[in-house]
């Protein structure tokens, strides 16, 4: 029975969780843009699709506001605070709802506990400057990502001598540092980082051994959403990547349950993703 203390609310990982995706940045690749009325992100129009993905089943939102996209313009701590902390607050006052906040940066960090946060959501493990600390003194649960080398440079021929031996001490050493900062072991999602730094081999051979990850005992967060990986196996732009998407969301969720382990899964389709995840449940129950 996994639970995650988020703050004053408890996540309950006894069945897959579902994580929506709050795209605030104007650059985002699958979905950029959206929610944008000449340049300025729209806060109605944002506040409706965390509301229709609550309505969909969504367990939490993760609200991030720094592009990881190859060649995505870098951003100030003050322009990512500006885009994340007045969402935040508003998602938070409005709905009774748990977010993740996808950051790096230990100030966004910092802000974002105080506003509210559920979760830390951080695709370089909390390895920025003071970021460790900043999460350590939030008592969130974080989420540690693998990624290889840094967003610019990682889909350049990526390699590994064992892609699973390479990802998975990665995330022990990390452990390690969070635990020596004072973040209860109890509170660490471990995410091997599809698509951060990796090949479609790479890929599937860590999703092939999503129950290695599993057996740690910690939650594992899953993002292969509309990901290049899917592109790859059905040569499909990202708008057409939503049966590949909840296809693996269900391999993910049968894959972590046989292994008795607990998901997470961080998708931008939250209403196929509870339903194909329901019918998962409900056909595998006698
Ligand atoms: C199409 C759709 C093409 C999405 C690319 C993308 C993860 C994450 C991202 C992940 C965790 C993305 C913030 C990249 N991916 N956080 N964040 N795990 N924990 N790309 O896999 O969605 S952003």
């Amino acid at each position: 029975m996994t639970q995650l203390k988020c703050g004053n609310q408890i996540l309950d990982l006894a069945c897959p969780a579902v994580m929506g995706i709050l795209n605030i940045t104007p650059d985002s690749f699958s979905d950029g843009g959206q929610l944008f009325s000449d340049g300025q992100l729209d806060q109605s129009k944002t506040l409706y699709a965390v509301e229709t993905m609550l309505a969909d089943g969504a367990d939490i939102i993760d609200i991030g506001g720094e592009s990881t996209r190859p060649g995505a313009s870098p951003i100030s701590v003050e322009q990512e605070l500006d885009r994340v902390i007045p969402i935040l607050t508003a998602v938070k006052q409005r709905f009774d709802c748990l977010v993740s906040v996808d950051t790096s940066t230990a100030e966004v960090i910092k802000q974002a506990t105080i506003a509210g946060a559920n979760i830390i959501n951080d695709v370089r493990a909390l390895q920025r400057e003071d970021a460790l600390q900043a999460a350590a003194a939030s008592g969130l649960p974080v989420c540690l990502m693998h990624m290889q080398n840094q967003p610019d440079s990682m889909q350049n021929n990526p390699e590994y001598r064992d892609v699973v031996s390479e990802v998975s001490s990665f995330l022990a050493q990390r452990k390690k540092d969070c635990i020596a900062a004072g973040i209860p072991a109890d509170q660490i999602i471990l995410d091997p980082g599809f698509g951060f730094g990796k090949t479609l081999a790479h890929n599937l051979t860590l999703f092939n051994a999503l129950n290695q990850f599993a057996v740690t005992g910690h939650p594992v967060l899953v993002g292969v959403s509309r990901k290049s990986m899917i592109g790859q196996m059905l040569d499909c732009d990202v708008d057409q990547r939503l049966i590949g998407s909840v296809t693996m969301a269900v391999l993910a969720a049968q894959q972590i349950s046989a292994a008795k382990g607990s998901l997470i899964l961080r998708v931008h389709d939250v209403k196929e993703t509870v339903q194909a995840l329901s019918v998962w449940q409900k056909s595998s129950q006698i």
